[in-house]
């Protein structure tokens, strides 16, 4: 079984504490950082947002992602991944995994989701909050989906705790997501 139906390889994530960081355009960085929903942004943003899911259910995570979850390598996860459009483009990636245990009271609400936007829950849900924050630089080349932007792109991945269990939530974006609200997006 593979990993992903989004990533050709598990991308290189690097603390938002790191002086590189810092260089980082403040026009991406605010995306990158956001702390409220990504969803109601482009939503505001664009003016109307769908979700087509790729994958969802059983799969393999990445060794980063197990290793952050405290699985052993080889256990599977729920695993959810999406392509998020907006004013008929694609805006934003989204690969979410989550351990069995995760998934059990109030996570159970993730597998019902559908085609809801994950933000509904995560925003919403007064058992889910937020820790660990990385970011990434994706190499060009790294999708497998056809259709998207070909330069290099930057990610984040959050770790979120669901009633006190463990949900990896990595979020890429399209680079004209960065013009957004701007007038010349
Ligand atoms: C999802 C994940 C949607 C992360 C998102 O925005 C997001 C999802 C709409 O899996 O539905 O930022």
């Amino acid at each position: 079984m593979f990993h992903s139906c989004l990533l050709r390889e598990d991308p290189r994530w690097f603390d938002t504490h790191l002086p590189k960081s810092s260089k980082i355009p403040g026009r991406i960085r605010s995306w990158l950082a956001e702390s409220a929903s990504l969803t109601a942004r482009l939503q505001a943003a664009t003016g109307g947002i769908q979700v087509q899911v790729q994958k969802q259910g059983w799969g393999r995570p990445f060794l980063s992602e197990a290793k952050h979850l405290g699985l052993p390598w080889n256990r599977l996860a729920w695993v959810r991944e999406i392509v998020l459009y907006g004013a008929d483009r694609p805006l934003l990636l989204a690969r979410t995994v989550a351990p069995q245990g995760t998934l059990a009271g109030a996570g159970s609400q993730l597998t019902r989701l559908g085609t809801r936007p994950l933000g509904e829950i995560l925003f919403t849900s007064p058992y889910i909050r937020r820790e660990r924050l990385e970011w990434t630089h994706l190499p060009a080349g790294i999708w497998k989906v056809s259709g998207l932007s070909p330069l290099p792109a930057w990610g984040r991945r959050a770790l979120y705790r669901v009633a006190d269990k463990p949900l990896l939530v990595g979020e890429f974006f399209m680079p004209w997501v960065f013009t957004l609200g701007r007038g010349d997006g």
